[in-house]
């Protein structure tokens, strides 16, 4: 990649420094739902686009690109939103793009939001990889560090200020990616002249998929009134047949308010109601939140409708919130995960947020498609790896009763710096974000604040004991682990974890070729974790790649009978242990997906059982068949379940 001269990355990571300051969370950021009280306004579309390509990549900010419409200072092309921007044109420059990249958007509010002074209105972007700040009409209403979590500014008072003007939406986003960033990342200058043009300079990540940059998730301006329901918290559990709800209402805009908070059923029957902001809602003959096959109503939601009203000496505020709550509890002994009081195994996939030509942008047709496939396949849970998915996929897994492992973006933690004070107290905001975000979804049943970090070193113990301590303190009710890859009796944070989720991968890329390995090596990794930490096991990680349409028998690496052989191999050795202390199994990968470009890629990783297009590998019918079986045999599915019977 040829870039301009070295002080354009340093300019960039002085800007990250400076405007990298640690902020406290404020406000719940509720997702932005429509009700009687609040409307939803969707900036999804064509955005204009500019990569700032200067030398120091520093013009943006020289010129003031966000003073005047972007296609005043310079040439502008049309970028959707959301999408990542690398794979939408035919220019190599910009799919490797490293530094800001400039959005805007000019946006009609509607006159009621600007005259009513009651409207509080809010303008959220539900990512942004991975710095990013935003300017509206011209003035700076927030920044923001980190991809994957949603950021807000309340523009309210601005937008009154010319009413007749369009408003203009701003964001500048930058994806450079330095030793305390999640993930982190390393700039390196190739200084050797004979070897390299002027001012050349690669952006060296430590995760094996393609870092995509741009707007990921949608843009969104929505209204609350000014005294509003800011947050709602809820922990639930059961005795016997009735559930019970705790619940707290932030309220923010008022001192005083009077709250409702009512709980219904699918019916819309109300079953439970309350007028204090917390308290315990008592659900009787409650019908519990269940994963996909092991209920035959799995997922079922009730509706928490917060009905807020406040009196002023001239006004009356009224907002309305309504939250999907499901009713179930997690809890992990030494050998099991039990959801609801029953054992659970997780046989599921890792994902990634990753398709052709969006990059990581959401994209509906595919998250349907995948759940779809996910039903499919008969797996009740998948892992976020490795960062938070969008809130809508979320919030499917709660209504289709899909577990899941949720994950921050603390992946290839590596380099000894990277455990640094600076790194730690960002990763702390990082969960206080994801904890923030997530904590209402009861598909989301344990939190992983890593995956494969060199847990090895010395740092790692004070690290992830702070981490995982922190993540405990912000929700007490659910489980945390990280994803290791390292040796049992070396690693520093496992003594802190409840779950020990374990990544190997036997007879790829150690024994290649070599699948007689597979049941001596991940027995012994097995017992060897277990008889260590005496905690429950998953194998958070295992696969081969393979490409589609290629065979050989006997197999051979890379053919799709090869990858069917290791997956078996791993089964047969699931099946001993999962009697025992092994309570789950997650293939990676669900499909293939773009990496950086590297001699052991090509074009992307391909260790999905579905390609990127998302059809079937050889490997899809054995997980399908394994998949339903095991379900079939915990839970001797009856009739409803739509079981294959040619399985
Ligand atoms: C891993 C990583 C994952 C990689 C995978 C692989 O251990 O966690 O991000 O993609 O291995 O295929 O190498």
């Amino acid at each position: 990649m040829s870039v301009p001269g070295s002080s354009a990355v340093l300019r960039v990571l002085w800007l990250l420094s400076v405007f990298g300051t640690v902020l406290p969370l404020d406000g719940g950021m509720l997702f932005p739902r429509e009700s009687t009280s609040r409307e939803v306004k969707e900036l999804n579309g064509l955005w204009d686009f500019r990569p700032d390509g200067s030398l120091n990549r520093n013009e943006g900010f020289e010129k003031a690109w966000y003073k005047r419409r972007l296609a005043e200072t310079g040439p502008v092309i049309e970028m959707p939103v959301p999408a990542s921007y690398n794979d939408i044109t035919q220019d190599p420059t910009l799919r490797d793009f490293i530094g800001w990249v400039w959005y805007e958007r000019e946006v009609f509010v509607p006159a009621r939001w600007i005259s009513d002074e009651g409207t509080r209105v809010v303008l959220r972007v539900g990512s942004a990889h991975y710095y990013s700040i935003v300017w509206v009409n011209g003035e700076k209403v927030t920044e923001h560090e980190g991809g994957h979590l949603p950021f807000e500014a309340e523009i309210s008072s601005l937008i009154r200020r010319d009413p007749t003007k369009p408003c203009r939406i701003t964001i500048a986003v930058n994806n450079t990616l330095t030793l305390e960033t999640l993930p982190p990342g390393t700039i390196q200058y190739m200084n050797d002249r004979t070897r390299y043009p002027d001012g050349f300079f690669v952006q060296n990540i430590y995760f094996d998929f393609f870092n995509y940059a741009g707007i990921h998730r949608p843009v969104l301006l929505y209204t609350t009134p000014t005294v509003y329901v800011d947050d709602i918290i809820v922990e639930t559990n059961f005795m016997d047949n009735t559930g019970l709800v705790r619940y707290k209402v932030s309220v923010q805009g008022a001192a005083t308010a009077t709250l409702k908070v009512t709980l219904m059923d699918k019916d819309g029957h109300c079953v439970a109601s309350s007028n204090t902001p917390s308290g315990v809602l008592k659900v009787v003959d409650v019908k519990l939140w269940w994963p996909y096959l092991m209920h035959e109503n799995p997922g079922y939601l009730y509706s928490m409708e917060v009905h807020l009203i406040a009196v002023s000496e001239t006004s009356t505020y009224e907002d309305v919130y309504t939250l999907p709550v499901g009713i179930r509890t997690v809890n992990v002994t030494k050998t099991q995960f039990l959801i609801n009081n029953k054992p659970f195994y997780f046989h599921g996939v890792n994902k990634h947020e990753d398709s052709d030509i969006r990059g990581k942008g959401l994209d509906w047709p595919l998250i349907v498609k995948d759940f779809n496939l996910i039903k499919w396949l008969g797996a009740n849970s998948f892992r976020t790896s490795h960062y938070p998915y969008a809130e809508e996929i979320l919030q499917m897994c709660d209504r289709h009763g899909i577990v899941v492992i949720d994950e921050c973006p603390g992946v290839g933690i590596k380099d000894i710096r990277s455990f640094g004070n600076a790194s730690l107290s960002h990763h702390l905001v990082v969960m206080d974000e994801l904890v923030r975000r997530d904590k209402n979804h009861p598909s989301v049943v344990m939190w992983s604040v890593a995956n494969e970090p060199a847990s090895e070193m010395p740092p790692a113990e004070f690290y992830f004991k702070t981490l995982i301590k922190h993540t405990k303190a912000l929700d007490h009710t659910r489980p945390v682990t990280y994803i290791t890859d390292s040796n049992y009796a070396r690693d520093k944070g496992a003594p802190f974890v409840d779950v020990v989720c374990v990544n190997s991968y036997f007879s790829w890329y150690h024994d290649p070729g070599h699948l007689e390995v597979i049941p001596i090596q991940l027995n012994a990794q097995f017992e060897n974790w277990y008889g260590k930490y005496k905690k429950p096991i998953i194998q958070s990680e295992y696969g081969a790649d393979a490409l589609p349409g290629l065979h050989m028998d006997p197999p051979m690496m890379f053919t799709e009978e090869y990858q069917n052989a290791l997956l078996q191999s791993y089964h047969d050795v699931f099946d001993q242990k999962r009697k025992q202390y092994v309570i789950g199994e997650l293939i990676w990968n669900f499909a293939d997906f773009m990496t950086a470009q590297a001699i052991h890629r090509v074009v992307g990783n391909k260790k999905g059982i579905f390609t990127r297009q998302r059809q079937p590998k050889a490997a899809a019918f054995i997980l399908r068949r394994r998949y339903w079986r095991l379900a079939n045999e915990t839970w001797r599915l009856p009739p409803w379940t739509k079981y294959p019977c040619s399985l």
